[in-house]
């Protein structure tokens, strides 16, 4: 993939999610009609339907031989699978729910694959004007300016974030709850404040060690594992396996050290299908 490509596929998101950011500003504030999908806790709203229908036209317009995985264009319940062709990872509003209460950490997220590798991401919160980006092999920034992530390497000194998410699956709840808990005692904290996209941008910006997430989906963190990683963080599955972007879980720490440490903590959670 030549680089001039990126570069035109680089200006030309930065673009457009400074415009969808727009239409998410216009939604936070107000009062929104909100609908339930999966569970009682998965919420959607119109805001999200059209930041998503925009991105995806506009990107269309410009590149029509690309494809495009998009959280609400995705049925439930279908098992994701990406191919080799450029593909635009989607999530048009990552934590929906905090959109919904009018909590400032929602983000639009998106991700480029190629040969089904990550080659850029872009996560945007327009509530508070952050814009995250890499694009693969030249670093990670936040409002144009570079960004590691800590080098924390104890366990018993991090700030580790861990997510309940959406799921009021009794067994699946438990397991978060018990992963949690064993946890707790290790560290200096937790924190969960309910996007996957952010929470990445935690750990690649150092104020946060570590972030492990069962039950997220690749619009989730695609963008996000790139962004990190050109941060100098490490991300693998929760096993401490290789990252699959469509297994559905991440383990995402500032060093390999201190992601091991956090591996066999952990009750794994398999996800056969999305
Ligand atoms: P979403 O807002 O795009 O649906 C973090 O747990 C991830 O789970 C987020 O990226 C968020 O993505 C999703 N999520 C959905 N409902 C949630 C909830 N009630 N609490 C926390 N996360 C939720
Ligand atoms: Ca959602
Ligand atoms: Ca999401
Ligand atoms: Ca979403």
């Amino acid at each position: 993939m030549a680089e001039k490509d990126i570069d035109i596929y680089y200006k030309t998101i930065l673009d457009l999610v400074s415009l969808a950011g727009k239409v998410v500003c216009e939604g936070f504030s107000i009062t929104k009609r909100v609908e339930t999908k999966e569970s009682t806790a998965d919420l959607v709203t119109e805001f999200d339907q059209r930041v998503e229908e925009i991105l995806i036209k506009k990107l269309q317009e410009k590149f029509p031989t690309h494809k495009f995985i998009g959280e609400e264009s995705t049925a439930s319940g279908i098992k994701t699978t990406l191919s080799d062709d450029p593909t635009w990872i989607i999530d048009p509003i990552d934590g929906t729910t905090n959109f919904v209460h009018g909590f400032p950490f929602v983000a639009i997220s998106v991700a480029l694959a190629i040969n089904k590798q990550v080659v850029l991401g872009v996560i945007y919160n327009p509530v508070v004007d952050y814009l995250y980006s890499a694009i693969r092999g030249k670093g990670a920034f936040k409002n144009g300016r570079p960004i590691k992530c800590s080098k924390q390497t104890e366990l018993s000194l991090s700030q580790i974030i861990g997510e309940y998410g959406p799921t009021r699956d009794t067994h699946i709840l438990d397991i978060k709850c018990k992963n949690l808990r064993v946890i707790i005692e290790k560290v200096h904290s937790i924190r969960a404040m309910g996007s996957a996209a952010l929470n990445l941008c935690l750990i690649a910006e150092g104020c946060c060690d570590a972030y492990f997430e069962y039950g997220v989906h690749i619009w989730d963190y695609a963008a996000g594992d790139l962004i990190a990683r050109e941060a100098g963080a490490y991300t693998c599955d929760p096993s401490g396996a290789p990252l699959n972007l469509v297994h559905r879980r991440i383990l995402c720490a500032a060093t390999k050290e201190l992601a091991k440490q956090i591996s066999p903590l952990l009750t794994h959670i398999d996800y056969p299908h999305d």
